[in-house]
């Protein structure tokens, strides 16, 4: 166990060197995210949320210490062979390390670093512990005893030095990324040349348990791959615009952006991933430029007229590839290429420092954070990172509504019960939103305000509620009309569909 502990803190301290993302079980956690089935990876999403990735670094900790103790067992044994097995492990991660989408083959240090590091102590301390016991005074000697206070020292001397690595390379990481938070700090965000219309007053309902119609920052669910999240400078940042049909391809730096038209727009993002009545939804007011007007800068025409590209490819400093078509961000929505969230820098979380944000599409067909590429490319030629794991090529969203309160298996009191939620189906609008009880008939709900068709509407009934137990059932309508199917299907491959229901208690 202390040698395995040592080869953690010794990779993380190279890794803090080479890059973090490079670290053994970020970069083991990462390939196996890359490999894991979508319906396993929707069931570690549906049981434990926005948590799955902690789940997994725990998971990998825990077999890691299971198998430091086999090794261990092993190198009592055969000094030898149990050395052997450490440098094994060290290869495992050494290979995953640099087979991540944005790996190099320095990412292959800290494993091997740490790997032969852990050899070695794994080596000293198994001979220490078969060593006969020195200092006797002749006479009869138990076999199987060894040198208990050098065994001891040593092997306090190698915990003690991989705490000491461990803590040290923390905080070299932190001084590495130290510029990526000053370029954060010190961004002064530029006042939008298009501002967003006002929300208008009756857009939020204020209504106990119901979702705030601006999602805050700090409550926006979080969807993505990074175990570790890229921390970028600003300064450094780049955007190239490449591919087919580009004339001019750009590259362009943080501050080639705020040089050109700003827009400010209120859009609900939407992940794929989200079941009937999940929390994967939050609207914000986002600032950016339009992809859109920097595509035509760099010459770039739609399919329908006469572009030889479809779909674009945006990549992030991470390796995520996100495929969306060209049609979809030049058709006239404001497809934005964003840098501020709710009146702040984005957060390192959520994209920093510049994402994409478009409009109707689910987040893996459109929303790529730590974005540093866009290439013009076709659907036939080139499938992104979930295309390749199941999930449909386009994606828009669909139209969904949740009930937000009352809560499943609230008890209220008999008589009126606020019945309250949001319904999305962006840039569509929604149109309507209706509620019954206990599969009775429709009734239709008060909408809130409408702010834009690209982002949801609040909604609440007024519930004459008697006591027993029942179900609350809600249904949307967009602005084309069509009216939410009861067809339950699940998440994969592009979106849940379903009515949210709701079951309570009344008393
Ligand atoms: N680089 C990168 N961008 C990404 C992802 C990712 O895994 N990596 N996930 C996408 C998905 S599936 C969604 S739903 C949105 C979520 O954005 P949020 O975390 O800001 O809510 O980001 C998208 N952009
Ligand atoms: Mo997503």
């Amino acid at each position: 166990m202390i040698a395995g502990f040592c080869a953690l803190a010794v990779a993380e301290l190279v890794a803090a060197v080479v890059r973090p993302e490079a670290g053994p079980v970020a970069a083991v956690g990462g390939a196996v995210i890359d490999r894991t089935p979508p319906a396993l990876k929707d069931f570690a999403v549906r049981n434990f949320g926005t948590n799955d990735k902690l789940v997994l670094q725990l998971g990998i900790l825990t077999l890691l210490a299971v198998f430091a103790m086999a090794v261990g067992v092993l190198a009592l044994r055969h000094r030898l062979l149990g050395s052997a097995a450490v440098l094994v492990f060290g290869v495992v991660g050494a290979v995953a390390a640099a087979g991540r989408p944005e790996g190099h083959v320095s990412d292959a240090l800290p494993s091997a670093v740490g790997a032969v590091v852990a050899a070695g102590v794994l080596y000293l301390l198994a001979g220490l512990l078969a060593s006969p016991a020195s200092g006797g005074t002749g006479g009869e000697r138990d076999h199987g005893a060894f040198d208990r206070r050098r065994f001891v020292i040593v092997a306090s001397a190698a915990a003690a030095a991989s705490v000491g690595a461990g803590l040290l390379g923390r905080r070299l990481t932190s001084a590495v990324q130290a510029g990526a938070a000053a370029s954060r700090e010190d961004l002064v965000l530029p006042a939008p040349d298009a501002v967003a219309p006002p929300v208008p007053a009756g857009a939020d309902l204020r209504i106990r348990g119901l979702s705030s119609f601006v999602t805050p920052n700090k409550d926006f669910y979080r969807v993505d791959t990074a175990l570790v999240v890229p921390r970028v400078d600003a300064g450094e940042w780049r955007l190239r615009i490449h591919g087919k049909g580009v004339k001019r391809p750009l590259t362009l730096s943080f501050q080639d952006l705020l040089r050109r038209e700003i827009v400010e727009r209120d859009i609900t993002l939407t992940c794929v991933s989200n079941e009937v009545g999940g929390p994967y939804v939050g609207n914000a007011r986002w600032i950016g430029v339009r992809l859109a007007d920097l595509l035509r800068e760099a010459g770039v025409k739609p399919p329908s007229r006469g572009g030889p590209a479809d779909q674009i490819v945006a990549r992030s400093v991470d390796g995520m590839t996100i495929g969306t078509p060209v049609e979809d961000v030049m058709d006239g929505r404001d497809a934005l290429l964003a840098l501020g969230m709710n009146g702040e820098p984005l957060p390192f979380d959520h994209g920093f420092p510049v994402r994409m944000v478009v409009p109707g599409l689910y987040g893996y067909v459109s929303a790529c954070k730590w974005i540093k590429d866009i290439e013009l490319t076709t659907f036939d030629d080139y499938d992104a990172y979930w295309v390749k794991r199941s999930w449909s090529r386009q994606a828009p969203i669909k139209t969904e509504s949740r009930i937000d309160t009352p809560r499943p298996f609230a008890s209220p009191r008999a008589g009126t019960v606020p019945v309250a939620g949001v319904a999305w189906a962006q840039h569509r609008g929604v149109q309507r939103v209706e509620v019954r009880v206990d599969g009775g008939p429709w009734h239709t709900a008060r909408l809130a305000a409408e702010d834009s068709r690209d982002t949801w509407r609040q909604w609440m009934w007024e519930w004459p509620a008697t006591s027993g137990s029942h179900t609350l059932e809600v249904r949307a309508t967009d602005r084309t009309g069509a009216t939410q199917t009861d067809q339950r299907v699940g998440t994969v491959p592009n979106g849940a569909t379903g009515w949210h229901s709701v079951v309570v208690d009344v008393s």
